[in-house]
């Protein structure tokens, strides 16, 4: 039995196969639609597969509806299994290379023979893709950039999806009884972009008892170790989990201890010796006084500090409580010391609208009722609607008479909910700085976010002035994912963030912390630069469906790792302050 995303991800399967086989581009475009549409579903897939209502979903036709039957109730379908005896096992590797789709790896399997990641680095190092037709020296060069990037990204996993799988593993331990406190710690707890594993904390008096609920977590694939109190796995898509168990006395230092990170560690620990404790993973202990023995002594279990709560520890060491995402060795040991790590850290509460949002009427997935919905349950005062303007064709951007048909629907929805519905656009930023929206339609719109999409590859002098050109315009907005970066994918674009955060803070306009996890962007260290001189921010979703709007926390998350108080924070305002203080005009 195959769920939702396991149906939907067949399907893509087939989709990407079918088209390196060379297959027409409407046949291989409705696996795709399909595998949307499953994984959009909001009834059980079963009871639709059960009561033969399958083709009442858009995007699902008969010969689809059939398909997904089979791959749910036996997780196999004649056609994927067909293609996947045709075509070399490693060939869809291929497709995770950047700027490599299905149509060139047809080209290249048909001139070179190659269905692998290593064949295709052989060739590219041979200097034999040159050769093949539409290939050149340049486009090798990329090829084989492309690979190194994919490898090295597979060493690290990025943070939406280890949470979205660590938070599963929580639940699964958290349903046993043996289970009396069971965290993550590591970067994931400090909310890293990437993770190399993800280490798990539990509190247990019956260790044995946990550690077989944890290796009944379905996604295991191999448990690479298992000792009394520590078990190690790793799951199927790749990434290791470190499950550690303590009595409930020891938790809360093994939490503080394996969260990390271990820089914050190193000061943490010569601190706790010049004020007579060794601290270690072990816990916390006050060492007898005039120095007591050599140094690599066992600690007294007698002197152990009771630590029942990460904070108990900073206080015994007469600092602050250092918040996980703030634990990196920077500035916060000292600034925890002086009492200036601030006490209003944002806080996911205390964010009260949704900003940059896109809808069905550029590239999102859902109406604005459903995201209107969507953010209402989750307890928001506010949504601003920020499809793409209309020089981002290719992402359905709005001409100003969309617009305006967009501002009926908003009206229609807004006399059905509560949340406040506020008409936006995500403005691309020209190439010469100009936005993308008339003057007419600046002067109705609430807020603008204005981004870069197109004509990445500027010289750094080049983009610097134009995002910073961009900022300095008399319309009041917001700087969309600042640097352009995907993780894994692509690097930020060369711009000096500097200059750019000058402009901003000379200028009407503000920065938004984009929440996709692919992007988190500012990252930390610029939002400290932007912080120092004075820069407020949005922290944003960039939600392209209703599920995306669960990127507030990659949002909020890297907000705190750049130190950034609630005051500073637009969308932390009540509506009628937020639109004040964003309105494009006056
Ligand atoms: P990662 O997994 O590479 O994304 O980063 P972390 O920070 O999760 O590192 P990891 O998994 O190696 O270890 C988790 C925490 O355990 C780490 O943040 C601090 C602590 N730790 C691990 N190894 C050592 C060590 O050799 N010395 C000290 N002091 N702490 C360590
Ligand atoms: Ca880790
Ligand atoms: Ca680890
Ligand atoms: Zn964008």
């Amino acid at each position: 039995m195959l769920d939702k995303s396991d149906v939907a991800r067949a399907l893509r399967e087939i989709g990407h196969l079918l088209e390196i086989q060379g297959e027409n581009p409407f046949k291989v475009r409705a696996y795709e639609t399909g595998a949307r549409a499953v994984e959009d579903l909001s009834e059980d897939l079963g009871a639709l597969v059960a009561s033969g209502r399958l083709t009442e979903i858009p995007g699902i036709g008969e010969a689809l509806a059939r398909k997904i039957a089979a791959l749910h109730a036996t997780g196999h379908v004649a056609l994927l299994d067909r293609l996947r005896a045709e075509l070399p096992p490693g060939i869809l590797r291929l497709l995770e290379v950047p700027d490599l789709g299905p149509r060139k790896i047809a080209a290249l399997r048909a001139a070179l023979g190659v269905g692998s990641l290593e064949e295709l680095e052989a060739a590219c190092a041979a200097g034999r893709v040159r050769s093949v037709k539409g290939f050149g020296e340049r486009s090798e060069r990329k090829i084989l950039e492309g690979i190194r990037r994919l490898r090295a990204r597979e060493t690290r996993t990025p943070l939406g999806e280890a949470l979205e799988v660590g938070e599963e593993i929580l639940a699964h331990l958290r349903a046993s009884p043996a289970a009396l406190r069971a965290d993550l710690a590591g970067s994931a707890r400090r909310f890293r972009e990437t993770v190399g594993d993800l280490d798990l904390v539990a509190a247990t008096r019956d260790p044995a008892a946990l550690a077989e609920r944890f290796l009944s977590f379905p996604a295991i694939a191999e448990v690479i170790g298992r000792g009394d109190t520590k078990v190690s796995v790793r799951l199927s898509r790749g990434l290791q989990v470190d499950l550690r168990m303590v009595p409930p006395e020891d938790y809360a230092t093994l939490l503080h201890h394996l969260t990390g990170s271990k820089a914050h560690h190193v000061k943490l620990r010569g601190l706790a010796r010049e004020r007579g404790f060794t601290l270690s993973e072990w816990g916390l202990f006050r060492l007898p006084a005039g120095g007591g023995g050599p140094a690599d002594s066992e600690p007294d279990p007698g002197d152990k500090v009771p630590v029942r709560e990460e904070e108990d520890l900073y206080r015994t060491l007469g600092m602050q409580p250092v918040p996980p995402e703030l634990r990196e060795d920077a500035g916060e040991v000292e600034a925890a010391l002086a009492g200036q790590i601030p006490e209003d850290l944002v806080r996911i509460e205390d964010v009260r609208g949704m900003v940059h949002c896109h809808t069905r009427w550029s590239d999102g997935r859902a109406t604005v009722e459903e995201m209107a919905r969507a953010a209402e349950a989750m307890g928001m005062e506010y949504l601003t609607i920020t499809d793409h303007s209309r020089v981002a064709a290719y992402a359905g951007g709005l001409d100003a008479d969309r617009l305006r048909r967009q501002w009926e629907e908003i009206d229609r929805v807004q006399e059905r909910v509560k949340v406040r519905l506020l008409r936006g656009t995500e403005a691309d930023i020209l190439e010469d700085g100009a936005l993308d929206v008339p003057d007419d339609v600046l002067e109705r719109l609430d807020v603008v976010i204005a981004s870069i999409h197109s004509r990445l590859t500027m010289s750094e002098a080049e983009m610097t002035r134009r995002i910073a050109r961009a900022m300095r315009l008399p319309v009041f907005k917001i700087l969309g994912h600042a640097t352009g970066r995907l993780l894994g994918e692509r690097d930020a674009y060369p711009v000096r963030i500097e200059e750019v955060l000058d402009a901003v803070a000379g200028s009407r306009a503000a920065v938004e912390v984009n929440g996709d996890p692919q992007r988190m962007d500012l990252e930390p260290r610029s939002i400290r630069l932007a912080r120092q001189r004075g820069i407020r921010f949005a922290l944003s979703t960039d939600a392209h469906s209703a599920a995306g709007l669960r990127n507030l926390r990659f949002a909020v998350g890297t907000a705190r790792r750049g130190w950034m108080r609630r005051g500073e924070v637009l969308n932390a305002l009540p509506v009628e302050e937020f639109r004040m203080a964003v309105r494009p005009l006056g």
